[in-house]
């Protein structure tokens, strides 16, 4: 595993962050806003419903940043979707490929959508990227919560 040096030093995803190139796979609404056995089938699916299609999946940039995650259209350069850090419930390995992983997006309103993505190289340093990201707003808000205090 790559020790990444101040791996939850805020300035690491200020601004536009931390971007990778993808492939998104696709999306579609799941019932539950974790499960890594829900996820493993919903990757399938999507990855299914693109292998049907004959389609070449959409060549995205997921950059990674204190406002959440922002998939990029790599083409036209512009913002498909924002996910606040807050608003995503799961993460998930695709235990079969190990350059894919997926994700649940919850917009507070009771709905969860699984979005499926194929990464450039191994998923995991997205993943990862992923975990300091939550850690570092984790304790961005910790020390906002001690700094009211005192
Ligand atoms: C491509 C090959 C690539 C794949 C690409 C396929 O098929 O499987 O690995 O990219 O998907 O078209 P072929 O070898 O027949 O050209 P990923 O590994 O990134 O999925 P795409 O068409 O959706 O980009």
């Amino acid at each position: 595993e790559k020790v990444v040096e101040n791996a939850t030093d805020p300035a690491r995803f200020q601004g536009h962050g931390i971007s990778y190139r993808a492939k998104l796979i696709g999306s579609e609404d799941v019932p539950e806003a974790r499960g890594d056995k829900m996820c493993q089938e919903a990757i399938f699916k999507l990855k299914t419903a693109v292998r049907i299609s004959g389609q070449h999946k959409q060549k995205i940039f997921v950059n990674v940043t204190l406002e959440g995650l922002r998939i990029i259209d790599a083409t036209a350069m512009t913002v498909q979707h924002t996910h606040p850090v807050h608003q995503i419930s799961f993460i998930s390995r695709d235990t079969t490929d190990s350059r894919a992983f997926g994700y649940i997006f919850g917009p507070g309103d009771g709905t969860h959508k699984f979005f499926g993505i194929k990464t450039a190289s191994a998923a995991e340093n997205l993943v990862l990227t992923l975990r300091d990201l939550f850690q570092t707003v984790y304790e961005m808000k910790k020390q906002e919560i001690e700094e009211a205090k005192s």
